[in-house]
């Protein structure tokens, strides 16, 4: 049972956990403070809400809960502080960083019936929701205004808006529209103490001193719980087409971004490699772009801003092709054929999870991009010959996923372990070059041991001592972001 720190300034550090009463007083308290109907113990709501996509820790939660609005996120904060239990947020649990994982018996709390979206304001273009509102029906609801939510990734389809914003989710439009972050007007948050904070109301101008709003985008539940958001939006791009193409080697890969985006402004500019695509082509049915191989691709899209769009990109193409970057190249023709292109994109990184591949979530400044993908590729390849490497990610961005997969013969702990050797050289190499640990991903449980390698020491304290702030008693998420001492 999870006993959480005391309420010491900094720093609050999670030992071991354990709670005053037993499992059964909090679940009479909770179905108290809530109704019964609102707190689920059975097996299936334990093991489905007690963990991610990480599937890297059994999940053991003591209870779920089910929060209808913000007063009911009160009142189960009020009774974690009065009982002193753990809570850990929950929404669509597609992250893949263990933040949203339950594994020492934490009350978890669902923001699946928070789900509520509100009409589209026209006017201030802007759209509010709950926090458990799936990504895909914002992004529905804004098209069906004739708007547009930009902020798009593989898992749309079951992840949720509070999850993204206490992620800060990236996703496959950065390049163009940026994070999560450039798209919250505003915040209804449920802080450790139980205070609710609206952060910025859906401004657009307010200069009032220090934005909160802007610390609990990316706290990933550490802070406090968002509840509801005021999203921006803005109009659609005009007929997104889609290119997909070879290249001859890494450096073509920024050689090519070069030359596109200095006449294109680009949508999206992302990079595979040749065993991703084999991977989605022989397990997912997902069509090959073109007979030849390359040994990376780039996945390009852009808007047909106006009638020279089309002659710019070919002119690009055609150089690109002339000094050998570019082997082959496909662009797409309609709606349906830029879905299908995508697929070779968005479908690697379920696809090869039947690997249980070792994740890691990188980035650089981009134009470092290549030094920092050979420097990483070459700790994986001397340290792991045989072992298969699958590149891929949103390159226009600086953003990385490098996947080993698990070897057939290779118990997944023995796995684990072996990984986790290469992962200082890995992070040394990503620090000497000013990257990061997690470029979208978010630390949750599984970076926070490498927190250091991103953040100074100083900027870690910071972090520890504005949590004891928000969070007292150290009851939200323990054990994310931080690592257990
Ligand atoms: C993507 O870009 C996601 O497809 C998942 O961020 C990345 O699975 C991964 O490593
Ligand atoms: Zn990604």
């Amino acid at each position: 049972m999870p006993r959480v720190a005391d309420g010491n300034i900094t720093p609050i550090v999670f030992m071991e956990f354990s709670v005053a009463g037993s499992s059964i007083d909090i679940i009479q308290e909770l179905s108290a403070v809530l109704t019964p109907e609102q707190v689920a113990i059975d097996r299936a709501s334990l093991e489905t809400y007690g963990q991610d996509w990480t599937r890297f820790t059994p999940p053991a939660p003591t209870a779920i809960v089910f929060p209808r609005d913000t007063a009911d996120v009160v009142a189960v904060v009020e009774c974690a502080r009065r009982c002193q239990f753990a809570l850990v947020p929950s929404g669509g649990r597609t992250g893949l960083s263990g933040g949203a994982c339950a594994a020492n018996g934490e009350v978890v709390v669902s923001m699946d019936k928070i789900n509520a979206i509100s009409p589209v304001n026209l006017t201030d273009r802007t759209v509010t929701v709950g926090a458990g509102a799936i990504t895909q029906n914002v992004q529905q609801t804004a098209r069906d205004a004739d708007l547009f939510y930009p902020v798009d990734f593989a898992s749309s389809g079951s992840s949720q808006i509070g999850g993204n914003i206490a992620t800060n989710a990236g996703g496959i439009n950065v390049i163009r529209y940026g994070m999560t972050r450039d798209w919250v007007a505003g915040l209804t948050v449920v802080t450790g103490k139980g205070e609710v904070l609206e952060l910025n109301k859906g401004l657009m101008k307010n200069n009032t001193g220090l934005d909160f709003r802007h610390l609990f985008i990316g706290s990933e539940g550490i802070l406090g719980f968002i509840t509801e958001a005021t999203l921006k939006l803005t109009a659609p791009p005009k007929d997104p087409t889609v290119l997909v193409l070879g290249l001859s080697d890494m450096n073509a890969i920024m050689a090519v971004l070069d030359r596109i985006q200095s006449t294109t402004p680009l949508l999206a500019y992302e990079f595979f490699s040749e065993l991703a695509v084999s991977k989605v082509a022989d397990h997912a049915g997902v069509a090959r772009p073109f007979d030849t191989h390359t040994p990376f691709y780039a996945l390009v899209e852009f808007e047909r801003e106006n009638d020279m769009t089309d002659a710019h990109v070919f002119e690009a193409i055609e150089q690109c092709m002339e000094e050998g970057w570019v082997i082959d190249a496909v662009m797409s023709q309609s709606v349906a054929q830029a879905r299908a292109l995508w697929q070779l994109r968005e479908d690697i990184s379920e696809t090869i999870s039947k690997w249980t591949p070792y994740k890691n979530d990188i980035s650089s400044t981009v134009s470092k991009v290549p030094e920092l993908l050979t420097a990483v590729d070459d700790v994986v390849h001397e340290n792991y010959p045989d072992w298969e490497v699958v590149w891929y990610g949103h390159i226009g961005d600086g953003n990385l996923h490098l996947n080993i997969l698990k070897p057939e013969h290779l118990q997944i702990e023995a796995f684990k372990a072996r990984c986790s050797e290469v992962s200082t050289d890995i992070f040394n190499a990503i620090k000497t070059l000013g990257g990061s640990v997690s470029a979208e991903h978010g630390v949750g449980t599984l970076k926070a041991p490498y927190l250091g390698y991103s953040k100074s020491d100083s900027e870690i304290d910071a972090m520890r001592a504005i949590k004891a702030i928000f969070d007292p008693d150290g009851i939200l998420n323990p054990g994310k972001v931080f690592s257990i001492a």
